[in-house]
């Protein structure tokens, strides 16, 4: 007869936008370890059962990350489940805070779609981007803030270089924007993902007003977000990841702005919702 499952040690959790993750040591002399269970509550007093399941892993790692854009705080638990369906008993808890996102800590200035771990109110949305992008959007994506529609004229799914359906070239997504007069500070962009490729999640090259304003480089996901587009459904494959860079404000100016979001390298990223802010 093996051992009982043990608890995990050496819990941590840290907060970041829109998520926290948690890590934990694995047990290495422990060979019939099946999974590790996770579970979150809202005040440190973690009760192990299923409505409070947020995940299962074989690895020493989860990211709970559908915390939506305010400040969250969160506490964990992990239970140890062997090959033949016994738990230890709970871990020690932890618990992590997610940081502010600059949807509720700005002032929104132009924003496309919903920052609700969702890509489904958008053009194409769940399913249809690589079938559909190149005969719906052949010269990528140009969206007006106040008179485009985001169910028809912005897709979810951005293709990368490296993808066959979108041509393997690069594509740019503009949202237009006005501003009433040039900023006297930096403007924080907002880029909600509902998933990236798992091995490819590629960079993208950001322009306003046509000028070079940086680069981003994608955190892995999982590959599921051309497919499905609802992250908060529980047992979802999917990795959503949160991108805010504040932006010179020299970039910007009155009247008719332009954002250009341009991905350089590397396969599609999917979107939950994009926005222009003010830091506040
Ligand atoms: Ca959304």
């Amino acid at each position: 007869m093996s051992p009982h499952p043990r608890p995990v040690t050496g819990l941590a959790a840290g907060g970041r936008i829109g998520a926290i993750d948690v890590t934990w040591e694995h047990a290495p002399w422990e060979p019939l370890v099946d999974h590790y269970a996770v579970h979150a509550a809202t005040t440190r007093d973690v009760a192990t059962t299923p409505d409070t399941l947020i995940g299962t892993t074989v690895y020493g790692r989860i990211t709970h990350d559908t915390l939506g854009p305010e400040a969250q705080t969160r506490y964990y638990r992990v239970v140890t489940v062997d090959a033949s369906g016994r738990r230890s008993s709970p871990s020690a808890v932890v618990g992590a805070t997610s940081t502010e996102s600059l949807v509720v800590a700005g002032e929104p200035i132009a924003t496309v779609g919903e920052f609700d771990s969702k890509s489904l109110e958008l053009a194409l949305a769940p399913s249809r981007g690589q079938s559909r992008f190149r005969d719906a959007f052949p010269d990528g994506v140009d969206f007006t803030y106040g008179s485009s529609d985001p169910a028809a004229d912005w897709c979810y799914l951005h293709p990368g270089p490296e993808d066959g359906w979108g041509g393997e070239r690069e594509h740019t997504f503009r949202l237009r924007f006005d501003l009433e007069e040039a900023p006297g500070s930096g403007l924080g962009v907002v880029i909600w993902l509902i998933d990236t490729h798992a091995s490819r999640p590629g960079t993208a090259r950001l322009a306003v007003n046509d000028a070079p304003a940086g680069e981003i480089a994608f955190r892995r996901g999982a590959t599921r977000g051309s497919l499905e587009g609802d992250a908060t459904v529980p047992g979802t494959a999917l990795v959503p990841s949160f991108v805010e860079p504040v932006l010179d404000a020299a970039l910007f100016r009155a009247g008719q702005n332009t954002l250009d979001i341009t991905k350089s390298d590397g396969s599609w990223h999917a979107y939950d919702a994009v926005g222009v802010f003010r830091p506040s």
